[in-house]
């Protein structure tokens, strides 16, 4: 960047740089995006733990917004004419009932929330408005959020794509981010089966069955070729259950102990549940507002869990319900393979930008730069991994499955620290770790190696022994005595 931002100064692609530039020091762009209602808003609230984003209806629920980490509450309109505005809280101080004023949907390109948060210290998220084929507009929206602007630089650096039932849509959408002329890849893209509690019309073992669903997916090589992963969550339900309030709790106990075949006849139907006349101790309003929370599923599981005596306080309920949602093994999900890579992920955005404001507006040496930006993809590792993980996920080199999934999870398919590549457990030490690498490399120099395997299959060897290698080093380096 330093190198080519001189040779622009002034011209137009000066701020296309610099924007680029500033975006190295930000953290990682995630947008969670989906078909409508897909329970994208709600996964956001789940992920920051908070009631951020406005689900169901709403002017809101049609405008992309980023959620940033910020020193103090801030809601910024970015308008179409370029124009910013900030808007001010709504009535109850939240989001959910942000303002627009005399604003329309249609005049905000963006909105830009700051919030001080934790969980948007890594990641800025960016909820987008759904695709749908009946609403052009706000598909295109979306798609303009995920798609590369101005120079090439792409709004989100990776996408937590949620789907219900997988859709010819949903592929069409994750071909489409996949195929984006930048170096975005299948593994910049996580898939979640959402909704999960809805799975079989929320019966008791609607959870397990959506796992079974998520794995057949994993396992889809189309899929496969989109995403790096299919996890199952049940968002509402872990961002409800993160908040769980007292009051609540004190009437899903008196579901729980009023007399069972009461409380079941009421929990035959959501319908039902809402609205049926019964004779226990939690009125229709009230039990309507458990239902919107928590869905049937939610319900349902509570009151089991409190009768079978598994939980006895609000905040065992609120740990178990939340422990169940799947939200916990997605977060690692997006720690370890977005947050985790989020410098190379990052510097492969900058790349692309640079490439693009070569491409659009070339200098006498737009030859010799390019050169330079292959040679660093082609030759940082960091680089080499991503690219070749990818490729190992579409399919597109001949190893057999067992060699595969091992490459895949040495080049950090499933975390990146040295025991996760290794199959170790988390705690595993250094001496432990320098074996466990000393013996892998082995293996895959002899196929490196090995005559009788095609170019590709020992061009990703060669990759996947410089891995090992690495490995090796910093195990040794641990495992060496202090001084
Ligand atoms: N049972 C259940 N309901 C959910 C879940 N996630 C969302 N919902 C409900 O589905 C409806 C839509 O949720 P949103 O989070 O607004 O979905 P969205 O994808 O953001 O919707 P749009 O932005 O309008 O496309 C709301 O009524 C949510 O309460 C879930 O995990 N389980
Ligand atoms: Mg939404």
């Amino acid at each position: 960047m330093a190198k080519v931002a001189p040779l622009y100064r002034g011209a137009p692609a000066a701020p296309v740089l610099e924007r680029a530039t500033r975006r190295l020091d930000e953290p990682l762009r995630v947008a969670i995006a989906g078909r409508l209602k897909a329970g994208k808003s709600t996964l956001l609230n789940a992920l920051v733990g908070q009631e951020l984003a406005a689900t169901d209806a709403g002017e809101c629920t049609r405008i992309v917004t980023w959620f940033r980490d910020g020193h103090t509450y801030r809601v910024q309109a970015l308008l179409r004419d370029g124009s910013a505005r900030q808007l001010p809280p709504g009535p109850t101080g939240g989001l959910l009932d942000i303002d627009l004023g005399r604003l329309g949907a249609d005049d905000v390109d963006r909105l830009l929330v700051d919030w001080p948060s934790q969980a948007l210290r890594s990641m800025t998220l960016v909820d987008t408005p759904g695709l749908d084929s009946l609403s052009a507009e706000l598909s295109r929206r979306t798609e303009a959020a995920l798609a590369p602007g101005a120079g090439g630089i792409s709004e989100a650096d990776a996408v937590v794509y949620l789907m219900r039932h997988v859709h010819a849509s949903d592929m069409r959408f994750l071909e489409a981010f996949r195929d984006d002329p930048g170096e975005r890849r299948a593994i910049n893209a996580v898939g979640v089966l959402a909704r999960a509690d809805e799975v079989g019309h929320a019966r008791p073992d609607a959870l397990e069955s959506a796992a079974t669903i998520a794995a057949r997916y994993r396992e889809d090589q189309r899929l496969r070729g989109l995403c790096q992963t299919v996890m199952p969550v049940a968002g509402l339900l872990a961002a409800s259950a993160a908040t769980l309030r007292e009051d609540e709790f004190r009437a899903l106990g008196r579901l729980a102990t009023a007399p069972e075949a009461d409380t079941d006849r009421l929990l035959l139907s959501a319908s039902r549940f809402a609205t049926a006349e019964a004779d226990v101790d939690v009125d229709a309003r009230r039990r309507a507002f458990l239902l919107d929370r928590y869905g049937l599923f939610g319900v349902r599981r509570s009151v089991r869990l409190l009768r079978e005596g598994t939980v006895t306080t609000a905040g065992e309920l609120s740990r178990e319900l939340v422990r169940e949602s799947g939200l916990g093994p997605l977060r690692e999900v997006l720690t370890t393979r977005f947050a985790g890579r989020a410098d190379v992920l990052r510097a492969q955005s900058a790349l692309t930008v640079l490439e693009g404001v070569i491409k659009r507006w070339p200098v006498s040496t737009a030859a010799s730069l390019r050169t330079e930006i292959e040679q660093i993809t082609a030759g940082a590792h960091e680089f080499v991994e991503v690219r070749l993980l990818d490729r190992l996920h579409t399919g597109a080199i001949p190893l057999p499955d067992e060699e595969r999934f091992e490459a895949e999870r040495l080049l950090g398919g499933e975390g990146l620290a040295p025991p996760a590549r290794l199959g170790l457990p988390d705690d595993a030490r250094g001496e432990e770790v320098a074996r466990a690498a000393q013996s892998t490399l082995g293996r895959w120099q002899r196929r490196a190696e090995h005559p009788g395997s095609p170019r590709e299959v020992r061009d990703a060897a060669r990759a996947v022994v410089r891995t090992c290698e690495g490995l090796l080093v910093s195990a040794r380096r641990v495992g060496r005595p202090a001084g």
